[in-house]
């Protein structure tokens, strides 16, 4: 019988997008599939997209669960992360709500940034099922969350090696992991202690893009003893209905001439970063399509592109026909394959680094915060990029339009880089060939569900 599965995203498009990708990629091998959508959503993308995906995929079951609102909570912290929080304070409302399901489920599949629910739902009485991690990130940096219980993080050092691992620059640790009473620390702290729990994490990488990593978690050598790590990525495409202008204009451009410009679905940005980024785009004289967000949660948005770009600038762009600036949601995988792409100046989001890596594009990072230069520091190893690190994190400094413009030249004309990048594009279709790792990996993993 096929095998009936749960799964249960948390907030961000970011977590969003690869648990929908998972679920139409089970769906698709045979498992009945029941999503469970937390409410109310953060941003509006989330609800968006959660209600064109239940249309275009009828077969999949939609599960709302209410989410019970923090009682007090720190009005400037982040609303994504106080939604985890929320939705693991809302834990003992699960199991009503998954034992009612027919036929009954015999898994779940919880989001790394709220693993910990399994510590409440594994001893539930009327719940006798397996849990499964979804890790929405590198397996360099799901490496890394594994030990944080047992960390001290001295930001003196400069490295820090841990047994059976390679080692992790300092520098590229999120700042909150030095503070241990820091939100997403402690979150992070209590997922890590889950894990333990867990049957089998799956994460949307291959093999071949983090191959010491994923050897070093499977060795058995590390300290930490998990559960076997499922590298399943790149995550395939879902078909989802609907327009994008941007194409359109995509159409018109020659191959491989235009620059993609998105820092993920969160990152705000200052005025005066903005003019930089647009004074460096038109300098660089190459084509680009600049998607600009200026508030962390889409729902807050109210300020029109021309005031967020600046009259003069955007009149200059629109003047010059060199590249467009939208404010709205775009289809990232859509643009990313079209032939005139030619470059991805990114946060280094994790979906959108393998999003990249999938296409063969060549990147441009420049990292915002939390996982992204683990991200960064993989995409580079892999010849998928250019990390120019002496940048900061995003917001730290003002990176100035001659330094973007020099980078983006380098993106769109260096043909080693292209070329390797192609390398990485070939790889990752490699690991999807019947034989291939990830499609290995898959099968032994609907076995897994079978059990
Ligand atoms: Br913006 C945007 N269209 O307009 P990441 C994003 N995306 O399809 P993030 C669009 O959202 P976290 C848009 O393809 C990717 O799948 C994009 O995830 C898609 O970054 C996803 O790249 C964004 O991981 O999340 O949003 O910053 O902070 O969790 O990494």
């Amino acid at each position: 019988m096929e095998p009936h599965i749960a799964l249960l995203p948390s907030a961000g498009m970011g977590h969003l997008m690869p648990f929908l990708r998972l679920a139409a990629m089970l769906a698709s091998r045979n498992c009945k599939v029941t999503l469970l959508t937390a409410q109310p959503t953060v941003s509006a993308a989330e609800s968006k997209h959660l209600n064109s995906f239940f249309s275009a995929h009828p077969h999949i079951q939609r599960l709302d669960f209410q989410v019970v609102p923090l009682l007090s909570s720190n009005p400037h912290g982040d609303p994504f992360f106080l939604q985890f929080e929320a939705i693991i304070r809302s834990v003992h409302l699960l199991p009503p709500l998954l034992s009612s399901l027919s036929p009954p489920i015999s898994a779940l599949f919880l989001d790394i940034a709220a693993a910990t629910c399994v510590d409440q739902l594994a001893d539930h009485p009327s719940l006798s099922i397996s849990y499964y991690i979804l890790s929405t990130t590198s397996a360099r940096f799901f490496s890394l969350i594994t030990h944080l219980p047992h960390l001290t993080l001295e930001s003196s050092c400069v490295n820090l090696k841990l047994h059976g691992l390679p080692s992790f620059s300092i520098s590229n640790i999120p700042p909150p992991f030095f503070n241990p009473q820091n939100l997403f620390t402690t979150q992070m702290i209590s997922n890590a202690r889950a894990i333990s729990r867990i049957k089998g994490v799956v994460s949307n990488t291959f093999h071949w893009f983090e191959a010491e990593t994923i050897e070093a978690l499977n060795s058995g050598k590390t300290s930490i003893t998990h559960p076997q790590f499922l590298p399943i990525g790149p995550f395939k495409h879902y078909e989802d209905p609907g327009k994008c202008s941007s194409l359109s204009w995509l159409d018109e451009q020659p191959a491989r001439s235009v620059v993609y410009v998105s820092f993920g679905s969160r990152t705000a940005m200052s005025k005066d970063q903005i003019k930089e980024i647009g004074e460096g785009l038109l300098k660089s004289k190459q084509k680009f399509l600049w998607v600009l967000k200026s508030v962390k949660v889409d729902k807050a948005e109210e300020t029109e592109l021309k005031e967020l770009v600046g009259h003069s600038l955007l009149e200059k762009i629109e003047e010059k026909k060199q590249g467009i600036v939208v404010k709205e949601w775009v289809k990232q995988e859509e643009i990313l394959t079209h032939h005139a792409i030619g470059g991805f100046f990114s946060h280094c989001g994790w979906n959108s680094t393998m999003e990249a890596a999938q296409r063969g594009v060549p990147m441009l990072a420049w990292t915002l915060n939390g996982d992204q230069r683990f991200n960064a520091e993989v995409m580079e190893k892999a010849g998928l990029g250019l990390w120019p690190k002496h940048w900061g994190w995003l917001g730290e400094r003002l990176v100035k339009s001659e330094e973007i413009e020099e980078k983006i030249e380098e993106l769109m004309q260096d043909h080693k880089l292209r070329s390797m990048a192609q390398k990485v594009g070939e790889e990752a279709k490699r690991a999807w060939e019947i034989g291939g790792t990830s499609e290995e990996v898959v099968g032994q993993l609907i076995e897994m569900l079978k059990l």
